[in-house]
């Protein structure tokens, strides 16, 4: 998700207030959670900038390919386990995480159970979070400099090459999960992460528990087995990078495997016995846009270049681009299993409108749909 280029568009101020003394800090800290709060963050934590043992295992992820096309991800060396490398000066880093699942979405599960309905995942269907995120911490940024004077930091929302939810884990936010993802006792885990560089030397917080135990139930869920081992994503096999990240073809024996997830896929953490625990956000920027959580496969098939920028405005659905989303799209009309279909016939119709597109990346999925359905 991260397409980091260098970290130089977050805010930033040089320099550091030097003379906050311990009591100050502590006393700061406290605040600065408290802040955190007001500005609609359900929880923010302190950590130092030591990540060796998470570099080890970053390496070891790169040296596996398990990154595929995410050049991204290798790019920037040691920036992204090494914090004060990336911007020199930092001694602590400001984790903070935003739940972002609402009451109003119609639930996945139903839409599963739905296979002609188009299936987005529960992080895409408001606001795009970079943007949501980025504003508040650069707010809360702001707030802390109101008391300390100028100080140096750096706010970052997958912006920049960050272990985002390695920092979190030693802030006590939540642990990496077996999936991968950052969990938490009380809240689950969906939430986005986000966090702000700084010089200043606060106090940490204690890293949180590992409470995964001998549960397995996101590795047997995973469609496309993507989940190799316990805390170990294969993205090649991932249905979020096989829907977003990716911008040629979809390998073909995967996409049998994607059912009708056409951005992004939740069953890992729709499965995780944690999220009982999960928390409805009561954050606008997160409600459900333009009927994205309730559209019909056919439907959005149809949707013109024009129809789906104006739907995905403001949305981190634009990240895959139109012709990515056609892509997807063809691909869960393949797998509509036409016996059960309320409407087999327009499943049909739609992809044999869509034959002769412009882009050969849409119309060689077109051919493997109707294929499936014996109408190449
Ligand atoms: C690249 C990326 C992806 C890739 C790769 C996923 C991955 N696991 O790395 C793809 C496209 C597949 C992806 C998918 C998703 N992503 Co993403 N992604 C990122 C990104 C940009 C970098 C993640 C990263 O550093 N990967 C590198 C590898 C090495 O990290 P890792 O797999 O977590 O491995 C760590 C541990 O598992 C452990 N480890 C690794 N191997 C081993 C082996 C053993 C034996 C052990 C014990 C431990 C261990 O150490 C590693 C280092 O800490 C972050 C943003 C950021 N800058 O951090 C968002 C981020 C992780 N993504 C996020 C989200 C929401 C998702 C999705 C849920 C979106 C969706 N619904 O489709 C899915 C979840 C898929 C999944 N199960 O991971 C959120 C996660 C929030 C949270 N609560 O954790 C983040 C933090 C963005 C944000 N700012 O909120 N993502
Ligand atoms: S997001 Fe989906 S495909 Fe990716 S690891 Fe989780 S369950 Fe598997
Ligand atoms: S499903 Fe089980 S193993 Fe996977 S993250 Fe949740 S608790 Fe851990």
């Amino acid at each position: 998700m991260n397409k980091a280029g260098t970290p130089s568009s977050a805010q930033a101020r040089e320099g550091s207030t030097g003379t906050l003394d311990g009591g100050k800090l502590l006393e700061l800290a406290t605040r600065i959670k408290i802040w955190g709060r007001e500005l609609g963050f359900q929880q923010v934590g302190i950590t130092d900038t030591e990540l060796a043992s998470h570099e080890k295992l970053l390496q070891k992820w790169l040296k596996k390919g398990f990154h595929g096309s995410m050049e991204y991800m290798q790019r920037h060396g040691t920036l992204r386990s090494r914090p004060a490398e990336l911007v020199p000066g930092t001694v602590r880093v400001i984790s903070a995480r935003m739940d972002y699942l609402t009451a109003e979405a119609k639930p996945a599960v139903d839409l599963m159970a739905d296979p002609e309905s188009a299936l987005v995942s529960r992080y895409a269907l408001g606001r795009d979070y970079h943007k949501v995120l980025r504003k508040r911490l650069q707010k809360l940024a702001e707030r802390i400099s109101d008391e300390t004077g100028p100080f140096g930091y750096r706010a970052f929302v997958d912006s920049a090459p960050v272990l985002e939810k390695a920092l979190a884990e030693k802030a006590g936010l939540g642990w990496i999960g077996k999936h991968s993802n950052l969990l938490n006792l009380r809240a689950g885990s969906w939430f986005f992460l986000g966090e702000i560089y700084t010089d200043l030397p606060l106090p940490m917080d204690i890293p949180a528990e590992n409470h995964c135990g001998d549960c397995v139930r996101c590795l047997a869920a995973c469609p496309t087995g993507a989940i190799v081992g316990p805390y170990q994503v294969d993205a090649r096999k991932c249905i979020s990078y096989l829907t977003i990240e990716l911008k040629g073809p979809i390998p073909e024996p995967l996409r049998p495997l994607m059912g009708n997830r056409i951005f992004g896929c939740d069953d890992c953490q729709l499965v995780c016995p944690w999220n009982r625990f999960a928390k409805m956000s009561e954050e606008p920027d997160f409600l459900p846009r333009n009927g994205l959580d309730a559209e019909s496969l056919v439907q959005i098939f149809g949707w013109s270049e024009a129809e789906f920028l104006e739907r995905t405005r403001g949305s981190a659905i634009r990240r895959t681009g139109y012709t990515g989303w056609l892509r997807n799209v063809a691909v869960a009309l393949g797998n509509v299993d036409l016996r059960q279909a309320a409407h087999p016939e327009s499943v049909i119709e739609a992809l044999q409108k869509r034959r002769n597109h412009s882009s050969d990346l849409v119309r060689e999925h077109v051919e493997w749909a109707l294929n499936r359905h014996n109408k190449a």
